[in-house]
């Protein structure tokens, strides 16, 4: 039975913590799905993205360790995600750690550590530092 993996994320200005995350996630099974936050719902998060949904899809679909990406547009979605999609395990980074542990009723829950020193806040903020006032 293929061992399906899922995560979910904004994935705004794709960087290494992402990429490693992702990375990790994938070695974990035979197929990983990612669900990319839709800008309406990152509107909900309270969080403002820099590149558009689709774009942020684009760039994840086209990872070689991404199998296959769907949208997140609400926090209610995760169950009905993984009956309809089989899947065996949900991974997190640690930043969510605890937060989703309800899944565990219908998956492995997993929570991996953090990328640490990097952000798409802070690549934010570094090119807002570099732009001349
Ligand atoms: N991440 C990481 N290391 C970093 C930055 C992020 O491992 N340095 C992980 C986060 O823990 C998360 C994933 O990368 O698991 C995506 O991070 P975000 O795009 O910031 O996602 P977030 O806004 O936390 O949305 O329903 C869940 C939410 O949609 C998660």
């Amino acid at each position: 039975m293929t061992r399906t993996v899922i995560t979910y994320g904004t994935f705004d200005l794709f960087h290494i913590g992402h990429l490693r995350l992702l990375q990790r996630l994938h070695a974990m099974g035979d197929m990983l799905i990612v669900a990319v936050s839709t800008d309406e719902f990152n509107a909900i998060k309270g969080k403002k993205t820099t590149i558009r949904f689709d774009d942020r899809c684009d760039i994840v679909r086209n990872l070689r360790c991404v199998d296959l990406v769907i949208p997140e547009r609400n926090w209610a979605q995760k169950p009905t995600d993984i009956l309809n999609y089989e899947v065996s395990l949900f991974g997190m980074g640690s930043d969510w750690t605890g937060k989703f542990d309800e899944l565990r009723r219908y998956c492995e829950v997993i929570y991996l550590p953090r990328t640490e020193g990097v952000s798409s806040t802070q690549i934010k903020q570094s090119v807002c530092a570099l732009t001349p006032t």
